[in-house]
């Protein structure tokens, strides 16, 4: 099938370098970001970086994403801070294909989920400006590379429907509301470009679809995705 063959397309000369490309996969919890990158990473050539949810659930023996939805106020810094640390650790590991594609980002992370604990109320002002700060010191110091961002977009109610089927135990205590919020903000952000930089072009797929709908758009989409140059 064509999801095994080599991107040859891709292996384009310049000043002696192959051309490399970053891809970042953005969309709702549980908008189907994990089945995206599973379909491409059968692609040669790719190499696919998922996001580092199970250390946000173990890290030496502790659980700060359960904490953090246990109750956000308290946990929300410690979670956040480990999650800025392990994305940015993603975003600086050498490139092992000339296509990269990844799960989430730190600019998501900081953008989207950051952002809706601190307008909730759940973040203290404190906790709020000491991660502004890391964030902005990494940007500016640390080059973070992106060609495209393919958003996966989804109503909040798939969202919430797939949440409860998937049953991942730390999730159980999120509201629909949570979110709605969680949508709004990606929505204003990639579709509206009304609150924060978007640092590279937006593909949006239309992500309420069935598992099958959603692979042939994969595949509609396959050349559009995989030939974002740097
Ligand atoms: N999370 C968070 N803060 C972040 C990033 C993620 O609180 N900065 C939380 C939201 C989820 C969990 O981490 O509870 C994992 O994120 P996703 O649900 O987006 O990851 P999945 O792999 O489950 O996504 P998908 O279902 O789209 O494949």
């Amino acid at each position: 099938s064509r999801s095994s063959t080599s991107v040859n397309h891709r292996k384009l000369v310049r000043n002696g370098e192959e051309k490399k490309s970053v891809i970042w996969i953005e969309g709702n919890i549980a908008s189907g970001k994990t089945t995206c990158l599973e379909y491409f990473s059968k692609t040669s050539d790719i190499e696919v970086l998922t996001e580092p949810v199970s250390k946000w659930r173990n890290v030496q023996g502790c659980n700060p994403l359960g904490l953090m939805y246990q109750d956000p106020s308290r946990w929300g810094l410690t979670l956040q801070t480990y999650v800025q640390l392990t994305m940015l650790d993603r975003h600086v590991l050498p490139m092992a294909s000339p296509i990269r594609m990844m799960e989430r980002s730190i600019y998501s992370a900081k953008y989207i989920f950051v952002e809706n604990l601190y307008k909730s109320g759940k973040m203290p002002e404190v906790d709020f400006a000491v991660l502004s700060e890391w964030f902005e010191w990494i940007i500016k110091n640390i080059a973070i590379p992106v060609d495209l961002i393919v958003y996966l977009q989804t109503s909040p109610q798939t969202c919430y429907e797939r949440l409860n089927q998937r049953c991942r135990e730390e999730e159980k205590v999120i509201p629909l509301e949570y979110i709605e919020s969680i949508h709004n903000l990606y929505e204003d952000w990639l579709i509206h470009h009304k609150s924060f930089e978007v640092p590279a072009p937006v593909l949006v797929i239309p992500a309420d679809h069935d598992l099958k709908k959603m692979l042939h758009q994969y595949e509609e989409n396959r050349e559009k995705i995989l030939m974002a140059h740097c």
